[in-house]
């Protein structure tokens, strides 16, 4: 009886210690590369260091699966957002004519864009998946204008780390590492399935995110901050959803 439960105690104890070392070792991983994702101290603190870091370090370069056009979802899931406010109904109102995007912060040219603005930087277009964390999926054609031709135009400064964007729903803002930020599918998207893109899936314009879960492709973008540290935005976690419980980083 005691053996038992001695062997039990001895074996919780190992248990507790292989933990304990897996999450120093994923704090030194992170640490040594700089990897630390601004919700490190957050609820799932050393999970999300470890997670980032192991993404970054094997996968840095990894693409987003692309599909056929047969692939492409007959009914894609519009998911519900908050009342699109005024100053949105406004902008309806005159076909997005006067929608702008501010770019600054840690760039040597900072801009205010018009749609046509955006465009005339470049169009690609993809067929891939937006993923929500709560279960469901879809797969739709995305045009637009990959963001890093605009951060080519505007100019990077070397100190930056970090793009944050934010939605004309207040409550909307992200972030991503400049990996994401480079990476050939991120896109600025004004385009679905051969149309415009619709105001329920994020239209005038969207920053689709394909290597991340559906939450990190914001809807109504109207800025893009480059920043070299995420301490200066909201609580420090990185963004809204971050702040709200959610993962920073959210690879798929
Ligand atoms: N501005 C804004 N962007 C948003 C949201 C939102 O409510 N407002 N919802 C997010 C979430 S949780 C998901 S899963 C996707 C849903 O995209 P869909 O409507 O194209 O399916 O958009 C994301 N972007
Ligand atoms: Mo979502």
């Amino acid at each position: 009886m005691s053996g038992i439960s001695r062997r039990k105690l001895m074996m919780g104890g190992a248990a507790a210690v292989a933990g304990l070392s897996g999450l120093a070792v994923a704090d030194r991983v992170a640490r040594r590369y700089g990897l630390i994702p601004p919700d490190a101290r957050g609820r799932y603190g050393p999970g999300e260091a470890l997670t980032y870091a192991a993404q970054r370090l094997l996968m840095r370069h990894s693409q987003a699966m692309e599909f056929s056009r047969g692939m492409i979802s007959k009914t894609p899931f519009m998911n519900e957002v908050a009342p699109l406010g005024k100053e949105f109904l406004a902008h309806q109102a005159l076909g997005f004519r006067d929608w702008t995007l501010k770019i600054d912060g840690m760039v040597a040219r900072p801009m205010m864009l018009s749609l046509a603005d955006v465009k005339a930087m470049g169009t690609r277009s993809q067929i891939t998946e937006v993923a929500c964390e709560e279960g469901w999926s879809y797969i739709a054609e995305w045009i637009g204008t990959p963001l890093s031709m605009v951060l080519q135009e505007v100019g990077v400064l070397p100190q930056a780390q970090y793009v944050v964007y934010r939605s004309i729903q207040p409550n909307w803002w992200e972030s991503v590492d400049m990996a994401d930020a480079w990476h050939s599918q991120t896109l600025l998207t004004w385009g679905m399935n051969d149309g415009d893109l619709p105001v329920g899936f994020g239209g005038p314009l969207r920053l689709r995110i394909p290597r991340q879960l559906g939450y990190k492709s914001v809807k109504y973008l109207t800025s893009i901050t480059v920043t070299d540290s995420m301490k200066k935005f909201g609580r420090g976690r990185g963004s809204a959803t971050a702040e709200a419980g959610y993962a920073w980083f959210a690879g798929i």
